[in-house]
């Protein structure tokens, strides 16, 4: 019986390992794959961020659609472990289905499973139950290691059966976060250890931070190093509020760590944090293509890297209680080429640009420093490497003033040629020479390569160029071919095997070039939005090149039919340069009617996605809550909070310890109730609490509201340096007369918010384990005696982050199952609320076209006030926090799968109010990011 059963698991294992086994090595150029190089381009996907599974195919697929070959994964240990020993990978956390759809997607893994991710999550990724172990976190202390060793011995083995080398996608491992402030070998070791003993044997990373010289000889090569050790970089800084900046913090070229070692961009900016509110769409702008065109281009040619990850490629959503709330708010959006509602960038077309040239130009895998041809223009410079086996050059040109915003032109003098070249301010391009370019020769071009591709017996090569920028493009010939400008104004000269072409980049050029004792060649040379058009796909019949449609997914080419999978915003012109036996084209199960042009491709025209309209919300029914606030109320079944010691490094204020992750609350809001007999002496009540930023707690004495203060944060200033404030968050409330009851039981009732734990960035403990909750707390020195309430078990399916101890979520307030019908009709927007927290309902249908994605998302109008914190909730699903002090933030996304996009949904909001406010939040509607056909 057991044999069988143990058949039977592994005929299911079995489909995951069909890929043949290959091997991972590397040299000082590049990592190689069976000995062949690859350039590894990779983006960050942060999959806690998006707790839809199927959407994460969506990314997926949209990253290898812009040429990364790689996902680099952070995975949190806090979103699978509510508490010590349990551990949850499935639904939303099912990291294996994410592992075989990165796979899927043709993609390869960096797996970076910390334990430490940092990543501006809650405690950085760190559950906060590891406040509670003895030891300081990221070190070898005993108590922190038998605690990462639990979750290491969890995720690994998952990680493991996803290697290259047993047939699966996951290239790489990295071992902790930038780990260079600390430097505890030890640590960093068994990290390594582990990895290895749980089955790890593919190479092992380290991302450091910054810069090089933290990189003592030690952690180069004595206990501790990492095989292949990367820099993380982060030129643009992350004041989103001034997009203009160029650079503030250097020149963001990745050092070279070691001979042995390719260069390792381990993190390279590619968005920001939105540190100063300013919004996601500025720091989409601190970050785009002019950044990307010039620091990436800079990096590749200087440095020579070629292994890069670029963060974030999809930023997505705290969702719950996952953000560190010191650095952000509910978004997590990060400026990144994919929004948040996973609509496509300017950024992802410049990504799409570069990425296909490092995928199709091989020699770049390899390549020495080379003395650079000279240009005539003080005003540019050139840098240039080469692949010291083929020869190809590549030619970096841009400003010598890496600051200038003028364009500027010069004379390229290179390779026995004198050609132009055009560079505007704040840009810059790489162009080859000496190249195979399939079955041609490319002496040089001074428009850059995008890509190219052996189709139907010719080479296709795109190429493009700055808008109204001068070209020039020379191949070489055993004799003159003929040269046919099928479209666009192209001059062609032929003199000694030289074949030049003259143009100005404008539109869409084309030129086939027959003869001269090379199969054809067509050249396709656009601006670079005509580029950024163009997909390619790699099908089992040869490379396929589609111009048009708003993303190829895949591509297959069967009986003279072309498959497409595309996305289709509008309609729009779709042509397709395949083999010349296809004559017809299909998009998904659309026959699209073409013509055959002069190019040889077919063109058709794309059918745009049907209307997606989206329901008012009306019909919201409110409830007032806090009962706990009353003295009557029954907290008999509260967990008494009486311990007088605790494992937190920050000493209370006074006993019993009413520190919430002592007692097993660790996110969300909790209540607590403090039971006193008053002599009749006290004045005041005297409070201290810590929330994280953006945090406060509301206080009652026998049932009368007493009022608010803010809960206390990391430090004063705000920074990482700055040691956590010894009186973090103190509450005076003077207790009015004629409420206390002398002699008798009188109930204070604490209302305290936590806003998320702290990261360990600069591992010194302190920082993360600064408590959540009451740390201090007396009524004139009258004994009292607390009982503590938080989040009502782990939700077993949106896990231990999605829920604090508010009444309502205690009792499912939130949840769409929830009887409502006996709440009073309100409209939150116009509806005057009291102190403590109101929670509103309405619920909606939707029956969404099928084959569109509409992306929904929630939106506030109105000004949030200030004095309220409003939680919300979709399904059940926490999908994040809204108010005045919370950030910029008005939209809020929620992902299909939250989202039913066929039936009834459920919108709940608890809405914690400090003080009375006229009005609650809203009006509340409903939008779509965006509405594409996907077939
Ligand atoms: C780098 C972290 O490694 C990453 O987790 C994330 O926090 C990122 O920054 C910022 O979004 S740390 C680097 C900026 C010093």
């Amino acid at each position: 019986m057991l044999l069988a059963m143990l058949l039977t698991c592994a005929a299911l294992v079995a489909p995951a390992r069909a890929a043949a086994a290959r091997e991972v090595t590397y040299d000082r150029y590049s990592l190689m794959v069976d000995g062949r190089r690859v350039v590894l381009q990779a983006a960050e996907f942060h999959y806690f961020r998006l707790p839809s599974p199927r959407l994460w195919r969506d990314v997926l697929e949209k990253f290898k659609a812009a040429g990364f070959n790689a996902v680099s994964l952070y995975f949190s240990w806090a979103y699978h472990s509510p508490k010590s020993g349990v551990y949850d990978f499935t639904g939303v956390r099912d990291v294996d289905r994410l592992l075989r759809m990165a796979s899927e997607a043709g993609l390869y893994v960096i797996a970076r499973p910390g334990p430490y991710i940092n990543a501006e999550s809650s405690g950085g990724g760190l559950p906060a139950w590891v406040k509670t172990v003895p030891g300081r976190a990221r070190s070898s202390e005993s108590g922190y290691q038998a605690a990462y060793r639990e979750w290491l011995h969890h995720i690994n083995p998952i990680i493991a059966r996803h290697q290259i080398t047993g047939g699966g996608p996951v290239i790489l491992y990295n071992a902790e976060n930038e780990y260079q402030v600390n430097t505890d070998a030890a640590y960093m070791q068994d990290i390594q250890d582990q990895a290895r003993a749980d089955g790890i044997d593919v190479p092992i990373t380290t991302n450091d931070c910054c810069d090089g010289g933290s990189w003592s000889s030690t952690w180069a090569t004595g206990p501790g190093a990492v095989q292949i050790p990367g820099i993380d970089d982060y030129p643009q800084s992350f004041e989103c509020a001034n997009p203009g900046l160029w650079g503030p913090w250097g020149e963001g070229l990745t050092e070279r760590l070691r001979d042995d070692i390719p260069v390792f961009a381990a993190e390279y900016q590619a968005g920001a944090i939105d540190v100063g509110n300013a919004g996601y769409d500025k720091c989409r702008e601190l970050t785009g293509p002019a950044f990307m065109k010039y620091f990436y281009k800079n990096n590749l040619v200087t440095t020579g890297a070629t292994m890069f990850s670029y963060y974030m490629g999809y930023g997505g959503t705290n969702w719950g209680w996952l953000a560190q709330p010191n650095d952000v708010y509910t978004s997590y959006d990060y400026g990144a080429p994919i929004t948040e509602a996973r609509r496509l960038t300017p950024k992802y077309d410049e990504f799409k640009r570069q990425g296909y040239f490092l995928q199709a130009v091989t020699p770049l895998a390899k390549t020495d420093p080379l003395a650079a041809p000279p240009v005539d223009n003080p005003a540019l410079t050139t840098v240039a490497r080469a692949n010291p086996d083929t020869g190809t050059q590549f030619v970096l040109v841009k400003h010598a003033d890496r600051a200038a915003t003028s364009t500027d032109a010069a004379t390229l003098d290179w390779a026995g040629h004198r050609v132009p070249v055009q560079v505007k301010g704040r840009d810059a391009h790489v162009l080859v020479a000496g190249y195979d370019l399939g079955a041609q020769r490319l002496t040089l071009s001074t428009s850059e390569l995008m890509t190219h591709a052996a189709i139907g017996g010719r080479d296709v090569a795109v190429l493009y160029g700055t808008s109204g920028s001068p070209g020039a493009t020379i191949l070489r010939y055993g004799s003159e071919p003929r040269v046919t400008v099928l479209d666009g104004r192209v001059t062609s000269t032929y003199s000694g095997g030289d074949l030049r072409l003259d143009y100005t980049h404008e539109g869409l050029a084309r030129v086939l070039v027959t003869g001269g004792g090379r199969r054809p060649l067509l050249l396709l040379i656009g601006t670079d939005a005509e580029a950024a058009s163009f997909w390619r796909t790699d099908t089992a019949s040869g490379p396929v090149l589609v111009r048009g449609t708003d993303l190829v997914r895949a591509a297959s080419v069967n009986d003279g039919t072309v498959r497409l999978t595309a996305d289709v915003a509008a309609a729009g012109e779709v042509e397709v340069f395949a083999p010349p036996a296809a004559h017809r084209l299909r998009i998904g199960a659309d026959d699209v009617r073409v013509t055959r042009t002069s190019s040889g491709s077919l063109l058709g025209s794309t059918r745009p996605p049907g209307p997606a309209p989206l329901p008012a919300l009306t019909g919201w029914r409110a409830h007032a809550e806090s009962p706990e606030a009353q003295p009557g109320f029954d907290d008999s079944r509260w967990t008494v909070a009486d311990r007088t010691t605790t494992t937190s490094p920050h000493p209370p204020k006074t006993l019993p310890v009413l520190y919430a992750d002592d007692y097993g609350y660790h996110y969300g809001n909790v209540w607590y109730r403090g039971h006193f007999t008053a002599t009749g002496a006290e004045t005041t009540i005297d409070l201290n609490a810590v929330t994280g930023l953006r945090g406060n707690y509301l206080v009652w004495l026998n049932g009368r509201y007493l009022g608010s203060a803010a809960g206390g944060v990391q430090a004063d200033s705000g920074d990482q340096w700055t040691p956590p404030n010894p009186d973090p968050g103190p509450g005076h409330f003077a207790i009015p007369s004629g409420l206390l009851k002398p002699g008798a039981d009188n109930v204070i009732a604490v209302l305290v918010a936590n806003m998320g734990h702290n990261d360990d960035w600069i591992a010194d403990d302190l920082r993360f384990k600064q408590p959540r909750g009451l740390v201090g707390a007396s009524a004139g020195g009258t004994p009292i005696s607390w009982r503590i309430q938080g989040a009502a078990g782990v939700d077993p399916v949106r896990g231990g982050l999605n829920n604090g101890g508010l009444y309502g979520e205690r009792t499912g307030w939130h949840l769409p199952t929830y009887p409502d019908k006996s709440w009073k009709p309100a409209n939150p927007a116009a509806t005057p609320l009291p102190p403590g927290v109101t929670w509103y309902r309405t619920s909606f249908r939707l029956d969404l076209p099928a084959n569109q994605d509409v992306p929904v998302g929630l939106r506030f109008g109105g000004e949030p006030s200030p004095a309220y914190l409003v939680q919300i909730f979709l399904n059940g699903w926490n999908v994040g926090q809204y108010g005045g002090d919370i950030g910029p933030q008005r939209e809020f996304s929620v992902p299909a799968g939250l989202l039913n996009e066929h039936g009834t949904n459920t919108l709940a909001l608890a809405v914690t109010a400090e003080q009375p406010v006229p009005a609650g939040p809203g009006p509340i509607s409903l939008f779509a990011y965006g509405n594409v056909r996907v077939d």
